[in-house]
């Protein structure tokens, strides 16, 4: 390397802007607080760190393509075509700038200000993470005439960076295996899942190529992304996905920036109605999805509303003395994608992702209060739709207080106000109960001779599955199988959820490992992921995990919980034994359900996360949507594994 081209890095890459923080061993000792597990989601996220710093190099506007192939023996290759990552010398460190990047935690160009405006968030800083934890990683950078490659073993250096070849292009190549000393399981690559969030990526990053390719069989699967429309092109395809009618043809968009003496921002806004009575909004800061939402959220909210209102005053849509539109009416059936680029975005901790920058809430405010009004009074048609929507919604929220007051007088009256198939727990302390809902009678007959009564309640739950899709607010006050689930949670649903008055805490979900037992999973999660989000959110909510089978060997019983542990469990007991399969939990009787499923110390238990319940969701809008064709195709498509999936 001559002179020339180490100044050039120097200055350019700029030695103070690597901070240098902690050694690697550091991440390997605690890959915890470094990735988000050392499970299949930690093993995703690795990708996800890598791919994060190609799109870096696509937001500063030096690379439109990035491949992203899965290959054969649990390797993962990442490669675009931006400038490289620059070979020469980092002053500070003495060693060339790429091995600063792979060796030194937290370094990398996006703590300094040059190219890199808008990432520095949470993510993307980790390629020197994704070395430490795999068994091998091998970076090849080209810069238009050289060919340069680096091998690393668990972080370690393996060999210097040298001159493997010519080229006339440029770009930057990473392959790496996750280290099975660190993983649980490196070989669950999901090309669904990785597919969902490289064409996020793609939507969020308008033009931008993103070639998803498993090589892992004869026959290579590929996916390639590209959207133009970025952001509109988002909610077209949730709309597409969820086979959800539209209210209105075309799609709103709006986008702006913002700047003074400290902020940068730039922001895109889509959205658009359909006919159900949910609403979406996804959130993004810097391309990571804000969870939790935050203030770029609220100041869409408070902008929606307030401009819904002011239109439908001023061409009397709602007459003086009517009620204002609240803000749940003004979103039900929206579709919204938000996507902030701001310069030191602030969130509130790890793990809650919600963007905490105030100014980015009266800057969105502003650019939708004064696009959205400017947009409607362009288009009466489509405001009328929409807030005709509001409206009925507005209308629907009465009625639902009606039901519920209703209801409520009803309950009053009852002897006992909790519903009559519940088996109540003795102790009244919420922080030690937990209640276990049971589908089928002879399944809660055995759940109630099986329990710790002084702690676990169950309910049995009867009557006839609600369509959760189809119903508002005010049909589930009515619905008996829905109803006796709020009485005896306590916590009231939608508006009126205060989650102090939970009586449990946890919910644990109990149902057979077959469609029917799927079928209820899936109508209660979709429940409580419309109407009680908060429980799965703080993690109240369980799925129990009866076992499949019962192995018995001169006397002794084993339990399995799948085709695969049943098989192994057989290997080690030497052949043969007695295998009872079970159907349902209505088969075991009451010893063995408390042994196998119930007892809190021996038993497994699924915690709901917030992606389960969104996936929840999405099925259940495919499954019960009243459309034929996206539920086949949906069947079709996911028969293989819809078995196993579970949620
Ligand atoms: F970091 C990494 F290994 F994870 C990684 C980085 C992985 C992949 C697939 C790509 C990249 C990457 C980094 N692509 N492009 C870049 N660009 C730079 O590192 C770069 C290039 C030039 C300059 C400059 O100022 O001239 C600065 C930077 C940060």
């Amino acid at each position: 390397m001559d002179n020339s081209e180490i100044n050039q890095v120097t200055q350019e890459y700029g030695a103070n802007e690597i901070q240098v923080l902690e050694g690697l061993e550091a991440v390997r000792k605690r890959p915890g607080m470094y990735i988000s597990s050392t499970g299949p989601r930690g093993l995703h996220h690795l990708v996800y760190e890598i791919v994060d710093n190609a799109i870096d190099e696509a937001l500063a506007g030096y690379c439109d393509k990035i491949e992203v192939d899965i290959l054969p023996g649990e390797i993962i290759r990442v490669k675009d075509n931006g400038r490289g990552i620059p070979v020469g010398i980092q002053p500070k460190m003495g060693i060339p700038a790429v091995t600063v990047v792979f060796t030194v935690l937290h370094a990398g160009g996006k703590f300094g200000n040059g190219s890199y405006e808008f990432s520095g968030g949470l993510h993307g800083v980790g390629a020197s993470v994704v070395n430490a934890l795999s068994e091998w990683l091998e970076v090849k950078v080209s810069d238009g005439k050289n060919v340069y490659r680096q091998r690393y073993e668990r972080g370690e250096i393996k060999s210097e960076l040298e001159i493997i070849g010519e080229t006339t292009k440029k770009g930057t190549e990473v392959l790496f295996k996750a280290d099975k000393e660190i993983f649980t399981e490196t070989d669950v690559y999901e090309f669904e899942v990785l597919e969902t969030r490289l064409r996020e990526q793609a939507f969020l990053n308008a033009g931008i190529n993103i070639i998803l390719t498993d090589k892992r069989n004869q026959e290579p699967i590929t996916e390639h992304f590209c959207y133009k429309g970025g952001v509109m092109s988002f909610v077209e395809y949730i709309h597409k996905k969820r086979s959800l009618d539209v209210i209105h043809e075309d799609i709103i968009k709006f986008s702006g920036s913002f700047s003074d003496e400290e902020h940068v921002a730039y922001a895109e806004i889509a959205l658009q109605y359909n006919e159900s009575y949910n609403d979406l909004i996804l959130s993004f800061a810097n391309n990571m999805h804000t969870t939790d939402g935050g203030t770029h959220e609220e100041g869409f909210k408070r902008a929606l509303t307030k401009v819904m209102n002011e239109y439908a005053k001023k061409f009397n849509l709602i007459k003086e003395n009517e009620k204002a539109l609240s803000g749940d009416d003004v979103r039900e059936g929206l579709t919204a994608v938000i996507s902030v680029k701001l310069k030191e975005a602030q969130f509130e901790s790890q793990t809650k992702i919600k963007l905490g920058n105030t100014y980015i809430k009266y800057f969105i405010d502003k650019l939708v209060s004064e696009k959205l009004m400017v947009y409607l009074e362009e288009n009466p048609a489509t405001a009328r739709a929409i807030i005709e929507k509001s409206l009925m919604a507005s209308r629907a929220r009465e009625a639902a207080r009606k039901a519920r007051d209703l209801a409520r007088r009803k309950n009053a009256m009852d002897s006992a106000s909790m519903p009559g198939k519940l088996a109540d727990c003795q102790s009244k302390n919420p922080q030690e109960t937990e209640i276990f809902i049971v589908e089928g009678d002879s399944a809660g007959g055995s759940a109630k001779g099986g329990r710790d009564r002084k702690i676990q309640a169950i309910l049995p739950l009867w009557g006839k599955m609600l369509n959760v899709e189809k119903a508002r607010l005010d049909r589930v006050y009515g619905n008996d199988k829905l109803m006796p689930v709020i009485t005896a949670l306590g916590c009231g649903i939608g508006e009126d959820f205060d989650i102090s008055k939970l009586r449990y805490n946890r919910v644990i979900i109990m149902a057979d490992a077959d469609v029917d037992g799927s079928h209820i999973r899936t109508l209660l999660l979709t429940f409580f992921f419309r109407f009680m989000r908060p429980l799965i959110e703080q993690g109240h909510i369980y799925i129990a995990q009866p076992p499949l089978f019962r192995l018995t060997k001169n006397k002794t019983h084993i339990y399995a919980f799948s085709d695969s542990e049943r098989d192994r469990i057989i290997e080690q007991l030497g052949g043969k034994c007695d295998i009872q399969r079970y159907k349902g939990l209505g088969e075991m009787d009451p010893e063995q359900l408390w042994e196998t499923t119930m007892n809190p110390e021996t038993r497994i238990m699924l915690k709901v996360e917030m992606e389960d319940a969104i996936a929840a969701d999405e099925i259940f809008t495919i499954l019960m949507g009243d459309k034929v064709e996206p539920r086949r195709e949906f069947i079709e498509k996911n028969a293989k594994y819809a078995q196993n999936l579970d949620i």
